[in-house]
């Protein structure tokens, strides 16, 4: 079997990509270790930043998105017993959609099938061959048989346990983590949302988080400890606690209902330094992690993945490898400013056991500046509806070997 691109992983990096590459007329194959129907009922993420959407309409796959997704314009912060909204339209001029991950997979998943092009269920990637050199090989195994897809590039999107990263030789990557002392119980609930707009709570138990999918289900955290077993705690319990903190910090609490699932996530922060070796580009999670507080996970690996797309699709125009060259520092760029976001926004809202009074003082002094002043509630805003995507960002080829040729003109001009 031979490709251009061999896409490893089936989330939304490998499926956005593979549909990126097919609109720009280069094959692909997708290769996903497990069942259609574990990718599309796997429950994630639900915030989509305005570049998001924008690159999922223009990928051809945002139409139940724009009729069925929820367009926010603010956010609330809960604390000191009250609601304090944060408008996006009035300070920054942007919006978020609340839609679904495994809504946004599900429209992929449709779109790749309407190629004709491969994507393989139930088939792990287990070996590289080459990765260094200009014919890799992933090697894979379906059904109890072992098969090798030769390829120009390897496109590693299989997430943060993935092989992808792991195929990388020692001393390659440099690796940056940070692991938080607390996770989040989430719960999927048959519920209406009580309130029109995500809510963060800063509560002396703990932080909590309101959000939804539909106006009928919503979807809220609370934080609790790294390794807490979700099935310790009852759904009246679960209840319990989120009446208390929201009531407590927020002077509001939302609709009780069904319970429809429940699961515990550790918090990590995480990247490795370049995104690339050889022929193999990582994107999405098996790149970063960022704590979801910020909600930016989903979001930096289609931005990955629109990067790619275009540096892939530079070197089928014309041979070039500088947009592919750049792709590790184009995509850092944004990385790095989410971890520092997804970061801040962890440490402002949630409890540490190990914070002195005047450390938990210091966050509530915080949470009150953002609300009372347009500043700080405008930085907030800027970086939560996310980054916007550059118009040239890899560099377009004429442009590419332009600046090749200033380099080269720089470089001459300093040895003269
Ligand atoms: P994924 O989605 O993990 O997909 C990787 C895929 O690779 C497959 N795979 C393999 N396939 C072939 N061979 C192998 N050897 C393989 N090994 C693994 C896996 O089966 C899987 O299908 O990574 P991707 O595509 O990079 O997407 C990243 C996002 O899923 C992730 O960043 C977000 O879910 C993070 N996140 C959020 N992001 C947001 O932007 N906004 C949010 O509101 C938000 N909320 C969240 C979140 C993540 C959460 N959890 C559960 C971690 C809320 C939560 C609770
Ligand atoms: C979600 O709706 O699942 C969600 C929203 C905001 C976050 C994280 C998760 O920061």
């Amino acid at each position: 079997m031979r490709t251009q691109v061999a896409i490893v992983g089936a989330g939304p990096a490998g499926l956005l990509l593979a549909q990126l590459l097919h609109r720009a007329g280069i094959d692909s194959v997708v290769l996903e270790a497990r069942s259609r129907e574990h990718i599309e009922g796997r429950i994630r993420a639900g915030v989509l930043e305005q570049g998001t959407m924008d690159l999922l309409v223009e990928a051809g796959v945002g139409a139940r998105m724009q009729r069925e997704g929820m367009l926010h314009h603010g956010v609330e912060f809960a604390f000191d017993g009250a609601r304090h909204r944060i408008d996006f339209g009035d300070l920054v001029g942007r919006a978020i959609t609340v839609y679904a991950q495994h809504e946004v997979v599900k429209d992929l998943v449709e779109a790749r099938a309407a190629t004709g092009r491969p994507l393989v269920f139930e088939a792990p990637v287990v070996a590289f061959e080459g990765l260094a050199g200009e014919r890799p090989c992933v090697v894979f195994e379906q059904g109890g048989v072992v098969s090798r897809l030769e390829c120009d590039f390897v496109a590693g999107c299989d997430g943060f346990h993935g092989v992808c990263r792991p195929a990388i030789p020692a001393g390659v990557l440099r690796t940056f983590e940070h692991t938080y002392p607390f996770g989040w119980l989430g719960i999927l609930a048959s519920a209406p949302p009580a309130c029109d707009e995500l809510v963060y709570a800063h509560h002396d138990r703990g932080f909590a988080l309101f959000s939804m999918r539909s106006s009928h289900v919503t979807r809220l955290y609370l934080q609790c400890a790294p390794d807490e077993d979700a099935n310790r705690w009852s759904d009246d319990a679960i209840w319990e606690e989120l009446s208390r903190r929201f009531g407590e910090a927020a002077g509001w609490r939302p609709a009780v209902g069904p319970i429809l699932q429940k699961g515990v996530t550790g918090m990590r922060s995480y990247l490795v330094e370049p995104m690339q070796y050889g022929r193999l580009f990582l994107a999405g999670d098996a790149a970063h992690i960022v704590p979801p507080t910020g909600a930016k996970g989903l979001n930096l690996a289609v931005a990955d993945v629109r990067v790619l797309a275009r540096a892939v699709a530079h070197y089928y125009e014309d041979g070039s490898t500088f947009a592919l060259d750049a792709y590790s520092s184009t995509c850092l760029t944004r990385v790095w400013r989410a971890q520092r976001f997804s970061a801040w926004m962890t440490g402002l809202l949630h409890r540490y056991a190990e914070h002195s009074p005047f450390q938990h003082a210091l966050q509530l002094a915080e949470l009150r500046y953002i609300a009372s002043s347009r500043a700080a509630s405008t930085a907030l805003a800027e970086n939560y509806v996310g980054l916007p995507f550059a118009p040239d960002d890899p560099p377009a080829p004429s442009q590419s070997a332009g600046r090749q040729a200033d380099g080269r003109r720089r470089l001459f001009a300093r040895l003269d």
